[in-house]
């Protein structure tokens, strides 16, 4: 987690932006270093001095290494649990190629295994793209990003990054192979990380009033038992019949069924505590187990994501179970998919673009691919968001923000080219559509 000043600075582009984030460590009790060490803001300047020592042939490639690890960055902006934190876990991913064919099929195929990360697993959508090259990564070739988007502020948020890094890092490190001709090229790298903001997104795409919404596939309770009906008439006979019945339910469930299950039996809580307490936790499905469950066929159930009651044959326990978590997780990303179908909307003329930010959209708009276009994009969408800010949003920031480039969405929205650049004051064609937006 330490970086020595001398590999940190050596590929220039790379710190140039990001070094007022890097924080330092310059003492050991009450003496001073003789030289500040930096803290891990990133590894790539760690790793390629030894990728350099590692790599000599053509044979040695493509080289691939992965870490979970933490990383510091000194952020100024508004802090926000899980989205922006000074310290953060993630997963940074390194590589390197003997082309750049070869690296770029990579940069796709981590981008699809992130992309399968929020929608799969996490049930939230996402548009993949690549970055402008304003808002790409510097020190890079190219950059790619899956943006997710969260409905309740009108803010895109980058889920994650997968980067081409190109020669540039290969040039200042040193790291070269002998091709099969035996001339030493340079290699072609890339880099890509997630990090827990999936967790940040994950809460606020999917959370209510009532508390956290987890999608089964990433709960790690996917099933609460909830035994009922106790009362001070119950008797201790009936009491210990309810208990076994739900041990061997969670059992089933549990060890048979393979399902993670939990039996609250705090039976010192009444039932509707511990159904607020489980819905506060996101548990995705709850099983009722009263006195009527006990002579019945069936178990009365509660899903947390629609708060839809229903019930599930005892016969088939498992399956029904398993299908109804299978039902939960589908109509999650459905539901969010169709909330950004709705906010996330193309937008050809500029007279649209702020009341349509203002509205908490992001927008497909047509775009000259000029820097100037872009900035000039951020600038008058925020001042004109603040002369409209009369308009209430609940997002306190919000109204003075503007809206930059989120990326250059893959899946293209229509012909770009029928239109002009969004940037009022530019006259000239557009070549693509950007997804613009206020973002985290
Ligand atoms: C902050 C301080 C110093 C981002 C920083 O995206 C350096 C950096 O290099 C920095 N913030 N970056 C870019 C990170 C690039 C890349 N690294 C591997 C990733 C994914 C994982």
């Amino acid at each position: 987690m330490f970086i020595s000043k001398g590999v940190l600075e050596r590929e220039k582009d790379h710190i140039e932006g990001f070094a007022p984030e890097v924080a330092w460590v310059t003492k050991s009790g009450d003496s001073d270093l003789s030289e500040p060490i930096a803290i891990r803001p990133t590894s790539e300047t760690v790793m390629y001095p030894s990728f350099a020592k590692w790599i000599r042939s053509h044979r040695d490639l493509p080289l691939r290494l992965n870490q979970w690890c933490n990383v510091v960055r000194w952020e100024f902006s508004h802090p926000t649990p899980f989205i922006r934190t000074r310290e953060f876990p993630w997963q940074e991913g390194h590589t390197a190629w003997d082309s750049l064919e070869n690296a770029s099929v990579e940069v796709r195929q981590i981008l699809d295994l992130y992309k399968g990360v929020y929608e799969q697993l996490l049930a939230i959508p996402v548009v993949q793209g690549r970055k402008t090259e304003k808002e790409k990564f510097a020190g890079g070739h190219y950059t790619t990003s899956v943006e997710a988007f969260v409905p309740t502020v009108g803010r895109g948020c980058q889920g994650a990054t997968s980067h081409c890094l190109g020669q540039n890092f290969a040039k200042m490190f040193g790291i070269e192979f002998d091709d099969e001709k035996h001339t030493k090229q340079l290699a072609w790298q890339n880099s890509w990380g997630l990090t827990t903001r999936t967790i940040g997104l994950m809460v606020m795409v999917h959370g209510d009033d009532k508390g956290l919404v987890l999608p089964p596939r990433v709960a790690s309770v996917q099933v609460v038992i909830v035994p009922t009906g106790v009362t001070n008439k119950t008797t201790e006979e009936q009491k210990k019949e309810l208990m076994a019945t739900a041990q061997k339910l969670a059992q089933t469930l549990a060890i048979d069924g393979e399902i993670r299950t939990k039996l609250d039996d705090r039976l010192n809580y009444s039932p509707g505590w511990r159904y607020n307490y489980w819905e506060l936790k996101g548990v995705p499905l709850r099983i009722e187990l009263g006195p009527k469950e006990l002579s019945g066929t069936t178990y009365a159930v509660c899903r947390r994501d629609t708060g839809a009651k229903g019930t599930i044959s005892k016969d088939d326990v498992i399956k029904d179970t398993r299908n109804l978590l299978e039902t939960i997780q589908n109509d999650m990303l459905a539901k969010a998919t169709s909330t950004a179908k709705m906010r996330l909307v193309v937008v050809n003329e500029w007279s649209q673009f702020v009341p349509t930010l203002n509205n908490k959209c992001a927008l497909y708009s047509p775009w000259c691919q000029s820097m100037a276009c872009e900035d000039e994009v951020k600038k008058v969408s925020g001042e004109e968001s603040k002369a409209a800010a009369g308009m209430t949003t609940e997002d306190a920031k919000a109204p003075s923000m503007g809206a930059k480039s989120l990326c250059i969405p893959f899946e293209q929205p229509g012909d770009a080219s029928k239109y002009k650049c969004i940037a009022p004051s530019c006259k000239k064609q557009a070549s693509v559509y950007v997804l613009w937006g206020r973002s985290y």
